[in-house]
């Protein structure tokens, strides 16, 4: 059974979030606990818990997905100096919030992967 989080919460507007960019598909808001000055996430609607859930008709959301962060790396101006985009899955990978989620953390030098 697929249980919701807090960010179906955020999507239907039952809980505040510092909205960057939303579309039928996508929606992006700041992390609450920014660990780079952006750190913006970006989540599709539809509720996909892990990219384990990934299936072939989310192609076009996902791929939609890169486009936004793109689009936001632009508008928070650190397209050129470069950013970060993750995506964790599970424990191993750091997953706290089962809806799928793009990080794009940016403004700073980021340490190397570990
Ligand atoms: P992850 O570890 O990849 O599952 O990252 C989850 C992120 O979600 C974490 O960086 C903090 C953020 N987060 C959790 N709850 C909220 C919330 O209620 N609002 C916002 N804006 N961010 C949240």
């Amino acid at each position: 059974m697929v249980e919701e989080t807090i960010f179906s919460k955020i999507i239907r507007k039952e809980i505040p979030a510092d909205i960057v960019y939303e579309d039928e598909s996508v929606l992006a808001f700041r992390d609450i606990s920014p660990q780079a000055p952006v750190h913006l996430l970006i989540i599709p609607k539809k509720l996909i818990p892990t990219v384990n859930d990934v299936d072939a008709e989310d192609e076009m959301t996902l791929g939609h997905m890169f486009v936004v962060a793109a689009q936001l790396a632009k508008e928070h101006d650190v397209d050129k100096n470069g950013y970060r985009l993750t995506v964790n899955c599970n424990s191993e990978g750091g997953q706290e919030v089962f809806h799928l989620h793009m990080h794009l953390m940016g403004g700073r030098r980021m340490q190397r992967m570990g």
